[in-house]
Order: structure tokens, then C-alpha cells, then sequence
């Protein structure tokens, strides 16, 4: 069942373009400005409007979850968030019919080359969950990455990611930063318990991760641990641990990260991400819904807006 919300004006997806201008290596912020530029063309009231939108948000008290520009990354409880908890057991509960049903084996066999962060529920599907998409735009989180932005962004991917116990240390494994914007907010919330067994998020706050990559001159592509440990400083690491509904809000493009290493242990976590509507690309997690469903047919216009409907 769903709404008749119309749907709002998206740009073009640029994912197609985007993965052939990365194969001829064109420097990234000149991909990064030139697709958007041609997004921005067509949206370009939308995309005023967001801005003025944003502006408008109210100053964040001491108690809110609010993102700085300088550290660009918040640890947050389950207390900070209404409905956190419940929603991370609502994903252990879909987490449980996917592993009773027996399609984890058959995803672990499809994706042998990359056994960790495996989609459980992936963009599109999450149609199917109107609980999981209203926390996607609860307003602390919402808020807080539209001020971080200056634009009311869209949650422009969404998934629940599982990754079993496993011994590899690749692709996302490895020192990284997402190179798809140059800024995003990214949210990653523990769904089961994490402790360190469990393959954590470890990241460095965007001021540092800016310090350490141009210290080592790093344009793109993963870092291995032991270039990067010459530059750290006492506690610029830092781990995503927790209960189920704790986690960590950060302009994954800005932070250097990684995680899912080392699992002893499942982990299960929420991922969704806030990018600009203009943003230069899509990702293969997005989140275009064709109908917004009954179950958010009371969300309040910003929220309808950063799921793409007025
Ligand atoms: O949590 C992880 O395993 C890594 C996630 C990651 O690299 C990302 O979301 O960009």
C-alpha cells in the first residue's frame, strides 16, 4: 500500500557516466564538479529551496545530535535517538526470517570474492520496511546532516549489512574515503551488540584524516595500515562499539574509515546516507522509491523531501 505523494523532480543518474570518466582517471574533484553542475541545471529550484530550507533550521541545543564541520563525525546512544532501539530490533528481526530462510548461504555463494557487508536489504526493498525508511529521516539525524550540508539532502542510499566472521582485509577493509562526493553524511547504527570481536567501524575525524592524507599525498584509493600509523596521533582512532541502536553519524567522504575486519562474530548495522540532490553520483545501494508507502504517509514535508516526495 502506498501514498499518493507525488513524486519529486530528480536529476539524471550519473552512475553510468561517473564509473567511465573513474576507468580514464580524470582528477576526482573535476568529475565531482562537472556532474554536478549538470544535476544542479535541471533541479535548480529544488535545490535552492533545500538550501533555504536548511538555513532555516532551528540552532541546535546542547543535547542535539549536531555534526561540526571541523570533527564531522558523532558517536551517538540509543538514548539521543527516539526509536532506535526499536529499529534496531526491528533489522534483528528481518536479520532472522533472512537467516531462517536460508538465503544467506546462497548470498555468501554470489558474493564469494567479498564476503562482508553483505546486503540483507538493499535501496529499492526498503519499500517493503516503512518502519526502517521513517527512522532513515527521524529529525535529529535529518537535521542534523541538512545543517552539516546547508542543503536538505536526500537519503540516497540505504541498507542492512551483514558481515559473518571472516579473515580478509580488502576493498572496504582498508583505510579508505568514500570518493563518490566530496561531502556526505553516512550513518551507520549497531543492530546487534558490537564489541571489537564484531569487525567495528574505526574511523579518524575529518580534521585529522585531512591532516594525515596530505601528509601522504593520498588523491585516491585504500591506504594500507602501516603508511597510515605513521602519521596517528594518541586516540585519533576511534570505534563505532555499542548496543543495539548506538553508532555513528560522519562525512564518510571526508573520514578516513574502514571495518568488517577481523569478525569473530556477525555484525549487523543499518546503513543510510544523506547526499545533496546535486551530488555527482549514485550508489549501488540507491534508494529511488516509486510511491512513498502508507506506513510514512504522516511524515512531515522535510522528511517526504529527503525520500525524493513533496
Ligand atoms: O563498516 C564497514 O564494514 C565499512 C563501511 C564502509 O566502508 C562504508 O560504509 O563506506
Amino acid at each position: 500500500m502506498s501514498t499518493s505523494a507525488p513524486a519529486i523532480r530528480r536529476p539524471f543518474n550519473a552512475r553510468p557516466v561517473y564509473q567511465g570518466l573513474k576507468r580514464i582517471r580524470l582528477p576526482r574533484p573535476w568529475v565531482h564538479r562537472m556532474l554536478s553542475a549538470a544535476k544542479r541545471a535541471t533541479v535548480r529550484d529544488q535545490v535552492q529551496h533545500r538550501a533555504t530550507l536548511a538555513r532555516s533550521l532551528p540552532v541546535p541545543d546542547g543535547g542535539s545530535v549536531d555534526l561540526d564541520q571541523e570533527t564531522a563525525s558523532l558517536l551517538f546512544d540509543a538514548e539521543q535517538l527516539p526509536g532506535a532501539r526499536e529499529t534496531a530490533a526491528r533489522c534483528v528481526e528481518v536479520y532472522r526470517d533472512f537467516r531462517a530462510s536460508g538465503e544467506a548461504e546462497a548470498l555468501l555463494q554470489r558474493n564469494r570474492n567479498k564476503p562482508f557487508l553483505l546486503s540483507v536489504v538493499s535501496g529499492n526493498e526498503f519499500a517493503d520496511h516503512p518502519d526502517l525508511l521513517r527512522f532513515a529521516v527521524t529529525r535529529p539525524l535529518l537535521d542534523a546532516a541538512s545543517r552539516y550540508l546547508g542543503t536538505v539532502p536526500m537519503v540516497e542510499g540505504m541498507a542492512l549489512w551483514w558481515t559473518p566472521p571472516n579473515t580478509t582485509a580488502q576493498s572496504s577493509q582498508a583505510w579508505h574515503i568514500d570518493e563518490l562526493a566530496p561531502r556526505q553524511v553516512k550513518v551507520i547504527m549497531n543492530c546487534l551488540e558490537v564489541t571489537s570481536e564484531q569487525g567495528p567501524l574505526h574511523f579518524i575525524s575529518a580534521a585529522r584524516s585531512e591532516a594525515i592524507r596530505s601528509a601522504l599525498g593520498h588523491q585516491r584509493g585504500r591506504i594500507d595500515d602501516a603508511r597510515i600509523d605513521d602519521h596517528l596521533e594518541p586516540d585519533d582512532v576511534q570505534c563505532a562499539l555499542g548496543p543495539p541502536g548506538s553508532g555513528l553519524i560522519f562525512d564518510s567522504s571526508r573520514c578516513l574509515h574502514f571495518g568488517s575486519r577481523g569478525n569473530e562474530r556477525d555484525r549487523l548495522v543499518l546503513t543510510f546516507h544523506y547526499l545533496p540532490l546535486d551530488a555527482p553520483t549514485e550508489t549501488r545501494y540507491n534508494l529511488t522509491l516509486d510511491a512513498l508507502p502508507a506506513g510514512c504517509a504522516d511524515l512531515d514535508d522535510l522528511q517526504r523531501l529527503a525520500l525524493g516526495f513533496a
